[in-house]
């Protein structure tokens, strides 16, 4: 067993770890699979980067089975009743702006806000997996820099039209972002994933992105404050 998880006496074998594994488990499952129908979205709105955002989506249906094969490995079925409803908000934010052509809002619910929401969870996680899921995270989590950094590249680019847009996204999202870690603290900590860690990662993410594509120290601070209280 690897050090870490040895010296927290984590036992990917218990009933107590496998229960909240059925949970978190499945919300990333659930995660890849939005992600990957959103790039298709994203790719429709953006034909310019059509190739690009494919390929992205490609990446995310791997990711997806990926971590289907980590449950499997640790004889988890994964409950995905629950992980569709954990998405149901930013789900159903993603598709509305989709229908109103709101691409800039797409791009920060997809890839700013899941995707840092994916980084911080997979670098949590990694050094607190079993030996199988932690190779697999370490691939994944790689792709998903290259993720955000379309979205903060595309955002930098037409940062000046798109900065109103961006404010009222992350009024409306982030949140749901603070509720949905709230709602999975207790797995979490089951698998020695601790929310503080998590939150701390995510900001840290978040913040750099939106410095990255154009916003200054007080805009950042400003937009960070949005449902922290939720
Ligand atoms: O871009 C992506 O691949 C993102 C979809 C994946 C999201 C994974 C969400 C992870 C949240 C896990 C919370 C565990 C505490
Ligand atoms: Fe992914
Ligand atoms: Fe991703």
């Amino acid at each position: 067993m690897q050090q870490v998880a040895a010296d927290l006496e984590l036992d990917f074998k218990s009933e107590k770890y496998k229960d909240a594994y059925s949970r978190i488990n499945a919300i990333v499952i659930e995660g890849e699979q939005e992600a990957y129908e959103n790039y298709i979205t994203l790719a429709q709105l953006l034909p310019e980067d059509k190739e690009d955002l494919i390929r992205l989506s490609k990446m995310e249906s791997r990711h997806k089975k990926g971590f289907e094969a980590c449950g499997r490995n640790l004889q988890v079925s994964p409950d995905m009743e629950f992980a569709k409803e954990f998405f149901a908000g930013l789900h159903s934010n993603f598709q509305e702006a989709a229908a109103e052509g709101k691409v800039v809002t797409c791009l920060l619910i997809q890839s700013l806000i899941i995707e840092c929401f994916a980084i911080a969870a997979y670098n949590i996680y990694i050094p607190v997996a079993d030996d199988f899921a932690r190779k697999i995270t370490e691939g994944v989590v790689k792709d998903e820099y290259s993720h955000l950094n379309f979205g903060e590249v595309w955002l930098q680019k037409n940062f000046a039209q798109s900065k109103a847009e961006l404010e009222e996204a992350n009024r409306r999202n982030l949140p749901i972002v603070w509720k949905m870690l709230n709602q999975v603290e207790h797995d979490a900590a089951t698998l020695a994933m601790e929310k503080e860690a998590l939150v701390e990662d995510f900001m840290i993410q978040y913040g750099e992105a939106l410095s990255n594509i154009g916003f200054t120290t007080r805009d950042i601070m400003r937009m960070s404050a949005y449902g922290l209280t939720a």
